[in-house]
């Protein structure tokens, strides 16, 4: 079985410096996923990157991108679905957004926009968010992102870290 390595991170805010040191890191990866508001920052991370694949949703701050608001991608016989969340509400709770995953019958959702790592596990759906690499809001304010390890047939594995 094939098990893929995929970073997710968010809310880098044009700000790249602990990017470049994750992907120094954590690279060689399959993916690099980011849940939005790169502020103009998406040329950037795909040229920084050795991932050929790098899906990049928009946040609320990127005003005049034209990067996608949305994805929906399957991975290793997974469906995953990628959003900012900010259209959800998801600053309020993440009812909304759980709703609408398990509407697009995704069985991973991944989002970013409140700064503060979420991994939970609930009716056959996991609810991802990897923090912010930038400005990050939980207690302790260490930057936080997501990796990854993913193959069919089996739970993925999501390790949080921070540096
Ligand atoms: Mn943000």
């Amino acid at each position: 079985m094939v098990t893929m390595k995929i970073l997710i991170v968010s809310d880098t805010h044009g700000r790249h410096e602990n990017l470049m040191r994750v992907l120094r890191e954590e690279e060689p990866l399959d993916m690099l996923i980011h849940c939005g508001d790169t502020e103009g920052g998406e040329d950037w991370i795909r040229t920084h990157t050795q991932c050929m694949s790098v899906p990049i949703v928009k946040g609320n701050n990127d005003f005049f991108s034209r990067l996608p608001s949305e994805l929906e991608l399957d991975i290793c016989g997974h469906h995953v679905f990628i959003t900012h969340g900010h259209g959800y509400g998801v600053s309020m709770g993440i009812e909304r957004l759980e709703e609408e995953a398990h509407y697009r019958k995704a069985d991973i959702v991944m989002f970013g926009h409140i700064h503060r790592p979420v991994i939970m596990h609930e009716d056959g759906l996991w609810m991802i968010n990897p923090g912010s690499l930038s400005y990050p809001r939980q207690e302790g304010h260490r930057p936080t992102y997501m990796v990854m390890s993913i193959e069919e047939g089996v739970d993925p594995v999501f390790e949080l870290k921070q540096l």
